[in-house]
């Protein structure tokens, strides 16, 4: 499936890139390396995506050059989907108009678009990995933009090398990556994971002080409230790094958390360990994911929510 991509890609002169809704550093790293790779090969290439890059991906070298907004009407000889391969998660209108290529590291749909290739690798730990090994069969030079980006990519999908999804293989293309750029992977970690600005801290704190542990320290559960943006100048709030905070307490296998979207609307995200299956909970409220990750949306109250759901996780761990 790489080389028919790479193939399509050679093809074609002018290509758009697009990402995901709500993008994160892989899918934006990922992409702003494909963008680079492509203009060396001659390609006339941009990158547009719905959403703009939160704090601090936009720091990524060249991320200025992404554009936001609607890829429909102007026309292109390919679209490469990058970790999204449906109108809703590109948030891109019109896709069935294009010839689309699409690289991810989750299953996707591929609803309503014509897809050329589809190439999904669930093993490995970024899309930034493919995109990579997609640089190798193209034959590129790894500028210092290039691999900076791929390894910020996967450090970030990773948490620095230290989730479940970290390979020896990750390890590998990261090494060969800071060597081929250049750069100190030091300088990747300070610009991602020290660049937490004053009030993202303080919404830390609101969110944690929520903190509600049951099932015996079990299961860990937090909730975010529209209202808590509000004194802060945030519009939206980075939640990775707080789950990964509650989830970390010893003894928790799961954790819940409730982020309020409307009056009476939650999107619930859910992480386990062990035998206890994200999933399952996620599946019976019409939601998905995998195994130890999982997600879905959730109406009515806060309070019913937390109770019917941990009567749930309960019964899981009969
Ligand atoms: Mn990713």
């Amino acid at each position: 499936m790489k080389r028919q991509i790479a193939e399509r890609i050679r093809q074609a002169r002018t290509i758009a890139l697009c990402s995901h809704v709500r993008p994160d550093a892989d899918s934006i790293g990922s992409g702003l390396a494909l963008l680079f790779m492509l203009r060396q090969l001659g390609k006339d290439a941009v990158f547009i995506n719905a959403d703009r890059a939160p704090y601090p991906v936009s720091k990524l070298p060249g991320c200025e050059q992404i554009q936001n907004g609607q890829i429909f009407p102007r026309p292109f000889d390919l679209l490469v989907l990058i970790e999204g391969s449906s109108e809703e998660r590109t948030g891109q209108k019109r896709l069935q108009d294009y010839a689309c290529v699409h690289i991810d590291h989750h299953a996707a749909s591929g609803e309503g678009v014509d897809l050329q290739a589809s190439w999904v690798v669930p093993g490995a730990a970024a899309v930034g990995e493919l995109v990579y090994e997609l640089g190798l069969e193209l034959g590129v030079e790894f500028s210092r933009d290039i691999a900076f980006n791929l390894y910020a990519a996967i450090a970030a999908d990773t948490g620095s090398f230290k989730y479940s999804n970290t390979t020896p293989a990750s390890l590998a293309i990261a090494a060969d990556l800071a060597r081929r750029g250049g750069f100190s992977p030091f300088e990747v970690s300070d610009l991602l994971f020290n660049s937490n600005s004053q009030e993202k801290v303080l919404m830390l704190t609101r969110v944690l002080s929520t903190l509600q542990l049951e099932l015996g320290g079990r299961l860990a559960m937090i909730h975010f409230r529209r209202d808590f943006l509000d004194r802060l100048s945030l519009k939206d709030i980075e939640t990775e790094d707080i789950i990964a905070i509650a989830r970390s307490i010893d003894g928790v296998q799961v954790l819940l958390f409730f982020k309020e979207i409307a009056a009476d609307y939650f999107r619930v995200s859910i992480r386990s360990r062990g035998d206890i299956s994200a999933r399952q909970v996620a599946l019976a409220y019409q939601g998905g994911g995998h195994a130890h990750a999982a997600g879905f949306f959730y109406r009515g109250s806060l309070e019913r929510a937390k109770q019917e759901i941990a009567r749930m996780v309960a019964d899981q761990f009969r």
